[in-house]
């Protein structure tokens, strides 16, 4: 359904593409040059291996999780041993989760849209999937029948590409049908760094409903931290999913040097860096929205977006149209169409760009963007 000609691969075929130019808007890791307090921990990244080296990784692991949950707000996570499990990246962990679901079910309702590798793995992995779209998860209750139909309810929030946020309203009444009917609930929250409404302690909400719950938390898109992250897979309790088996499956453990290093950068964000981040963002998403104003048929689909990502919306050309000439310039950004993993034209008339870049080359492809729209 929906595939076609123009189809270019994943977003994340997309993405290598775009690696080795200066103007780089496709993927949604942090590229933007590091701010005084984070360049102070990047010049004391010899002390950070040398407690690496020292210490138990026991200890920085769970110095790394008290800092990084804290600093989102996230005060009722779980400390115990075994209950956030640290991966490479949160597309492990998303694999982890796959991996595990498919042992005791057969269909996961997944939000619609999203970014594509979320439906790959668990598609990857012979789960059947439902699409969930934004308006009716974000309305009433979900229906009984779709409940009854899946094992798992899989929403990321705050969304990528769109930015929308599961509200802590919201999140009680899902984990209260979830648990009513024995579903799982599963919440991929990369992207909750840049939001303060999505700072609400979660775990709190999901505990106190009795649900099973998963959460993948995520250092990658908050820190310049040229791809050293931390992707962590957080479980209830009464989960019944063979998670911890499967990690040791696939690692032992990530680094004490990245761990240290997490600990730093969230301790960082909790003492200002985190509302600095979010003036950046902000300001750089209204430089992309000044520079787009005014271009016929041009939009903002996101207006309430305070995501690392923004969307375009283009009446007359395709995003995909509009990939292809910007390339002529040397400018990557995303075309939306992958991000509807069930229904690619629902995508056709968006493009994403990445905010988290320095404003100088951002700037610069925006006009390159601007140039392209304007001689349509
Ligand atoms: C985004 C890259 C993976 C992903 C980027 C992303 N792709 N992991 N297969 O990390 O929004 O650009 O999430």
């Amino acid at each position: 359904m929906g595939e076609s000609e123009g189809d270019t691969g994943n977003l994340t075929q997309l993405e290598f593409l775009a690696l080795n130019s200066e103007f780089n808007i496709a993927d949604g890791h942090a590229r933007q040059a590091l701010t005084a307090g984070q360049s102070k921990i990047v010049d004391d990244l010899p002390l950070l291996f040398a407690e690496g080296e020292k210490r138990p990784v026991e200890e920085l692991e769970q110095e790394a999780h008290a800092a990084f949950f804290t600093a989102l707000g996230q005060h009722s996570y779980p400390s115990a041993p075994g209950r956030v499990l640290s991966c490479y990246s949160s597309s492990v962990a998303m694999e982890i989760l796959s991996r595990s679901l498919a042992e005791t079910i057969d269909t996961v309702a997944l939000v619609h849209p999203t970014f594509d590798n979320i439906a790959d793995l668990l598609r990857g992995n012979g789960l059947k999937l439902v699409p969930l779209a934004e308006d009716p998860l974000h309305g009433d209750d979900l229906d009984a029948s779709l409940l009854a139909s899946v094992g798992c309810v899989f929403l990321t929030t705050p969304n990528n590409p769109t930015g929308r946020v599961v509200s802590k309203e919201r999140l009680t009444r899902l984990a209260e049908q979830c648990a009513a009917a024995g579903v799982i609930l599963a919440l991929d929250t990369s992207f909750r760094g840049f939001d303060t409404r999505a700072h609400y302690d979660h775990y709190e909400v999901l505990e106190a409903s009795g649900v099973r719950w998963v959460v993948i938390e995520d250092t990658g898109k908050l820190w310049p931290t040229l791809d050293l992250k931390v992707g962590m897979l957080v479980h209830s309790e009464n989960l019944g999913l063979p998670v911890e088996k499967i990690y040791s499956d696939i690692l032992l453990g990530v680094s004490p040097l990245i761990l240290a290093m997490v600990r730093r950068f969230s301790e960082d964000a909790a003492a200002g860096g985190l509302e600095e981040l979010h003036r950046f963002i902000a300001g750089n998403r209204a430089m992309v929205r000044a520079e787009l104003a005014g271009l016929p048929g041009v939009t903002v689909p996101d207006p309430d977006s305070r995501a690392s990502v923004e969307r375009v919306g283009i009446d007359d050309l395709t995003g995909t149209q509009v990939w292809d000439r910007l390339r002529e310039h040397n400018v990557y950004a995303l075309p939306c169409r992958p991000f509807h993993w069930a229904n690619p034209t629902e995508g056709d008339h968006t493009l994403r760009l990445a905010l988290a870049r320095s404003t100088d080359p951002l700037a610069q492809s925006v006009r390159a963007l601007r140039h392209v729209l304007k001689n349509r």
